[in-house]
């Protein structure tokens, strides 16, 4: 099994400049590569009819500095310099819709535990597709419960999105594939259902959906939250409550959501069908309705859009 390379663009913001993308490198005693020190956001930027827009980019960029604060770490620059920065990157790459990287990492210096070196802050952006896949988005991914549990919040505040929390997704996600599945899904230290290790969960049952709720060890996802208020926007009632494996067998759907991954229909889990064994039918209308939010085509969501105009 082998990785797909990621697609180069021209530049990487880097601290304030505009780096060559081959250029922005840092040093191997970078304390974030050694202890895992470093805090990120994933943001997608779609087009519409009027140019590049980016998608809830304040509310990433504000989860970004939140990260920071949890881990003790000083962000150099603020929200609004965060957003004009991938505004700017967005533009001189010429990129109409892509995914955005920003980190912010403790940089070289000092390598003892007391993360006090200061902190680097670094963009991408690049053209990425659904992270599981075209084909997974339209017919749904065969999901498999981890036996990887998501770090209980006395051990790592999960809430945070730091790059060592990873480390737990990465197992999950291999064994997983190893198995010969799309994706796994975690449980929390408790036993009830938490997300999966790059995407947060739901689950329908009879017109009702469901959600883990912030206890469960979850990353309060972004996309989890538009998808809140859409629905209940929809007409359906959205409840953050406990999940237990028994109920996500016999959800009538599920589904994965996240910036990387959008809305992803979950189709199987553990060999068990959900539903029909299909993307259901509220699934489709979520997915179909995001489509259009993020495109610009609804304007009653136009304040979750920067336009890079
Ligand atoms: N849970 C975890 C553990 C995540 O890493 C992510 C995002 C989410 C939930 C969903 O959050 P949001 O809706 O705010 O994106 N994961 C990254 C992303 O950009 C990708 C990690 C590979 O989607």
């Amino acid at each position: 099994m082998e990785g797909v390379p990621l697609e180069k663009t021209k530049y990487i913001w880097m601290n304030g400049k505009l780096i060559p993308w081959d250029e922005a490198k840092v040093h191997v005693l970078t304390h974030g590569l050694h202890y895992g020190s470093s805090v990120f956001e994933g943001i997608r930027c779609y087009e519409t009819s009027r140019g590049p827009a980016v998608f809830r980019l304040k509310d990433h960029m504000r989860r970004l500095e939140n990260s920071a604060k949890i881990y003790m770490m000083k962000l150099p620059y603020t929200v609004e310099e965060l957003c004009k920065a991938v505004v700017e990157l967005i533009k001189v790459n010429g990129l109409k819709e892509c995914y955005i990287r920003p980190i912010a990492y403790r940089s070289y210096g000092e390598m003892g535990l007391q993360a006090l070196n200061p902190v680097e802050v670094a963009i991408a952006a690049w053209p990425w597709g659904p992270y599981l896949g075209e084909e997974g988005q339209k017919l749904g991914i065969r999901a498999k419960i981890s036996s990887n549990i998501r770090p209980p919040p006395q051990s790592l505040p999960m809430n945070a999105k730091a790059a060592g929390h990873y480390l737990s997704s990465i197992l999950a996600k291999m064994e997983a594939l190893n198995a010969g599945y799309d994706e796994a899904i975690m449980l929390d230290h408790r036993g009830y259902i938490s997300e999966g290790p790059g995407e947060n969960i739901f689950i329908v049952k009879s017109g009702t959906l469901y959600t883990p709720p912030p206890h469960a060890s979850i990353l309060l996802g972004i996309t989890r939250d538009t998808v809140m208020v859409i629905a209940e926007r929809l007409g359906y009632k959205v409840l953050e409550q406990d999940i237990t494996r028994g109920m996500l067998y016999e959800a009538d759907e599920a589904f994965f959501t996240g910036t990387a991954a959008e809305i992803t229909p979950i189709r199987e889990v553990d060999g068990v069908p959900i539903g029909d064994g299909k993307p259901g039918e509220i699934t489709r209308s979520l997915q179909q309705e995001y489509r259009a939010i993020v495109r610009g085509e609804k304007p009653e969501y136009q304040e979750w859009l920067t336009y890079v105009e």
